[in-house]
């Protein structure tokens, strides 16, 4: 019978390659699991317990909360808090960073940035969401840690991950040594590593995009789109389209299977939906650790310059081949053009 590795014993295993490593991010690493183990148990209670449905609250970006993401909120600050390991925690349903100011946290090394439960819309339908969590080293030498440390480019992350709350749980992440997943184990409580050294297929045949705003796209999505569907049996074409609306899930199955998922810009959405400090860049991290590629249709999603807590980026992430071509396809159209364009449309919202 196969040995079981729990996440537990793969962190400590893993910390002996960085020989003057002090555990700590090991230990946050750990913090992260077990919150993710707490809000597992409150998702599949979802139905039983009375944790369905809206919040009644907004966060900063005007969407309406559900009691889920406000509770995965909680468990996850709450965490970093106990583990003393994280200084300030930056979180897609905060308006300002949390400076943690606790004894334990006052000489933390690591700063955090977090979407607690992303795809939200998939909440009350029992269809698959996730946590998407990124961790830099603190920059700022003095006081207390400050926006500047959550505001590096993605270049800089130290490790990034994502939890996926779906037929099973499964915790995958990297420290920029590959990427390995977990699969939790209900009856013994523990995320055991089942995917080790996952790697993205080059080429694919999934492409992922909500393709009911297809008439609100810039021109070279389009493009690309219709690509996608021309029949050409020497490269797989057409391939199939699979949107869940949970990035986590969409990018988990495609970077499995092979595809690419496409969050472009839209004329509702001009600067497109997807944040870059807590959703794209962990994802992207990820994704090129697994051997694929992460753009905004035109410049690599780690290197972009970072101005804003809740910025928003256009994505395109997945196997290689395919984001290389779909970014050919964008440089016939110039992002000034686009913006142009959308000036002209008619507004979603
Ligand atoms: P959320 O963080 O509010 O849940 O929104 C992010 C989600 C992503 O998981 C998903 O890819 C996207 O929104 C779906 O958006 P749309 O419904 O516009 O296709
Ligand atoms: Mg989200």
């Amino acid at each position: 019978m196969k040995a079981v590795k729990t996440l537990g014993q793969f962190i400590i295993e893993k910390q002996a390659d960085f020989p003057y490593a002090k555990g700590e991010l090991s230990r946050l690493l750990r913090d992260i699991g077990i919150a993710a183990k707490i809000v597992n148990r409150e998702v599949n209670k979802a139905g039983l317990a009375d944790i369905l449905g809206d919040a009644g609250t907004m966060n900063i970006q005007g969407e309406g909360q559900k009691k889920l993401d406000v509770y995965a909120n909680e468990q996850f600050i709450s965490a970093l808090k106990c583990g003393g390991e994280c200084c300030m925690v930056a979180s897609e349903e905060n308006d300002d960073c949390i400076n943690i100011e606790s004894d334990i946290s006052k000489d933390a090394k690591y700063v955090v940035a977090i979407d607690p439960l992303d795809g939200s819309s998939n909440i009350d339908v029992n269809v698959g969401i996730g946590t998407i969590f990124s961790i830099y080293r603190r920059i700022s030498t003095e006081g207390k840690a400050d926006l500047k440390d959550v505001l590096q480019r993605g270049t800089e992350q130290v490790a990034a991950g994502y939890v996926i709350y779906g037929s099973s749980t499964m915790l995958v992440y990297t420290t920029g040594k590959g990427v390995n997943g977990f699969t939790l184990d209900p009856s013994i409580g523990e995320f055991c590593l089942s995917h080790p050294d996952l790697r993205i297929p080059d080429d694919g045949v999934i492409y992922s995009i909500n393709e009911g705003y297809y008439s609100h796209f810039p021109d070279g999505v389009k493009k690309y789109i219709k690509y996608c569907q021309v029949e050409d049996t020497k490269t797989q074409r057409p391939y199939t389209s699979r949107y869940i609306g949970s990035m986590v899930a969409d990018l988990h199955r495609n970077m499995i299977k092979g595809g690419i998922f496409i969050y472009p810009l839209t004329a509702a959405a001009p600067n497109g939906k997807l944040r870059l400090v807590y959703e794209c860049n962990p994802m992207a991290f990820i994704i090129e650790q697994a051997g694929g590629k992460a753009s905004n249709g035109y410049n690599r999603i780690l290197e972009l310059e970072v101005t804003e807590l809740h910025q928003r980026t256009a994505i395109f992430i997945g196997s290689k081949n395919m984001v290389n071509k779909a970014e050919e396809m964008m440089a016939c159209f110039s992002p000034q053009l686009i913006k142009k364009n959308f000036e002209g449309e008619v507004c979603l919202q």
